[in-house]
């Protein structure tokens, strides 16, 4: 470590120019203190920051470097796109090409629409069900995050299946009047929110596997009355797979609950992350009927200056290519599993008490000795001890997602090595942490 810490001087620089110093609420450690990583470059599993200091990476900027950083066969179709052009605001038939691929992977949609960011997909996937379905009420679930559309950001009112309050300043409590926020995992309150609201419902948005409460999986029955309930009132059950999509599965989320629950499919999908390749890209898509509703050919206005950008498809259909080869994902799977395997095994050595669960490239671990069904257990977490972790984890060269609410990410670059030496300084930790 360099005597002066360029981190601490970038920070500080950033402080006065940018609000808390970065571009995204989660990047500047308010959760678990100390000072952010200025990243100067990233490869394979790995960033360094701005002292030179190597990390190996369990974010990959939230989830969208599924293969690792600079992948030659991407970095090869973004240079020659660039030589191009950068935006037209025209057309393309890479945009076809990528509309062709998404639709291939996730057979529930027929058609897609091309956007900039993950916030932009789940707005736009609201304003059409409600469009499609001439209804006002959503339902969403506490500790899934959807961006940051205003009619979103609200939790969970007092008692049950009341209309959510906003969780941010700005939003006025009539743009959330029409959102409900259920308990994740909660079929009493699910059934009761449908008896009380079901005509009314446009659409029902969750996150399959939840990734903004760590990681939480929606259970086999509750996904089922999900669906059930949603067909049984003419909702629209809309998945964000943001996350989850070509992550955890190349199918996504969905893959998974067809596997389990015969026939399942979702009626909607939010896309991001990943399809753009850690350009920014996102998507949205549903079947036919429900997509040409959308502007130009119906009533429901959403457009976007940079949507389909030629740089971002090129970036996202380079990588949607790599994933699709043949053991790609149980090599990841496998990799992610060896990692939750590990922590645990060394916790436990070290008797801490510690469960995790991964499902493809994604993963999660909790200091429970059992895993957590929802948003509250999972708030329950003693954030000091999590804190103390995070850093020992950091000081030691491992970059963990510094939250305890967030889910982590492992890459096709992550090698056996990385896990072991990422488990090998987890131990260390675990020593240190109380009993
Ligand atoms: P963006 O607008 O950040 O591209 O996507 C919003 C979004 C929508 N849906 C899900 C399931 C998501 O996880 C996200 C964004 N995820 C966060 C990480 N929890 C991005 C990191 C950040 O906010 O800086």
């Amino acid at each position: 470590m360099t005597s002066v810490d360029r981190n601490q001087l970038l920070f500080d620089r950033a402080k006065l120019l940018i609000p808390g110093g970065v571009n995204s609420p989660v990047r500047a450690f308010r959760a678990v203190g100390g000072t952010p990583r200025f990243v100067q470059r990233a490869q394979g599993a790995y960033f360094w920051d701005a002292n030179g200091q190597r990390y190996i990476d369990y974010i990959g900027s939230w989830g969208p470097m599924i293969l690792g950083h600079g992948h030659p066969a991407v970095v090869e179709a973004v240079q020659k796109a660039v030589l191009e052009g950068f935006s037209y605001g025209a057309p393309t038939e890479r945009e076809v090409e990528l509309a062709e691929e998404i639709i291939k992977l996730v057979p529930s949609i027929d058609m897609v629409r091309l956007v900039s960011s993950g916030t932009e997909a789940g707005m736009s996937a609201i304003r059409l069900a409600r469009g499609a379905t001439g209804r006002k009420k959503i339902i969403k679930f506490e500790g899934c995050y959807h961006g940051h559309a205003d009619a979103l950001l609200v939790k969970a009112g007092s008692g049950l299946a009341t209309f959510g309050n906003p969780t941010s300043a700005g939003v006025p409590p009539e743009v959330v009047q029409h959102t409900i926020v259920l308990e994740y995992n909660n079929v009493e309150q699910l059934e009761a929110a449908f008896v009380e609201h079901g005509p009314e419902v446009a659409c029902l948005m969750i996150e399959p596997i939840a990734g903004n409460m760590n990681f939480v999986r929606a259970s086999v029955p509750f996904m089922k009355r999900c669906r059930e309930l949603c067909t049984q009132h003419g909702a629209l059950l809309a998945f964000d797979e943001v996350m989850t999509g070509f992550r955890v599965a190349l199918g996504g989320a969905q893959s998974v609950y067809a596997k389990l629950i015969p026939g399942f499919e979702p009626d909607m999908t939010v896309m991001g992350k990943v399809i753009g390749g850690g350009m920014p890209l996102a998507a949205f898509g549903a079947k036919r009927a429900v997509m040409e509703q959308l502007a130009p050919l119906g009533g429901v206005y959403q457009a976007g200056t940079l949507s389909g950008n030629p740089v971002a498809t090129a970036c996202g259909l380079a990588t949607l290519r790599e994933i699709q080869k043949p053991g790609f994902y149980e090599n990841l799977s496998a990799t992610t599993r060896s990692l939750v395997d590990g922590l645990t095994a060394a916790a436990h050595a070290e008797g801490v008490t510690m469960c995790g669960d991964s499902q493809g490239g994604m993963f999660g671990f909790f200091l429970f000795d059992e895993l957590p069904q929802n948003y509250a257990k999972v708030m329950t977490t003693d954030g000091p001890t999590f804190n103390q972790l995070f850093h020992g984890l950091l000081d030691r060269g491992v970059y963990i997602a510094p939250a305890l609410y967030e889910a982590g990410f492992v890459s096709a670059a992550h090698t056996a090595q990385d896990i072991a030496d990422t488990v090998a300084a987890a131990r260390e930790v675990f020593k240190g942490l109380p009993r």
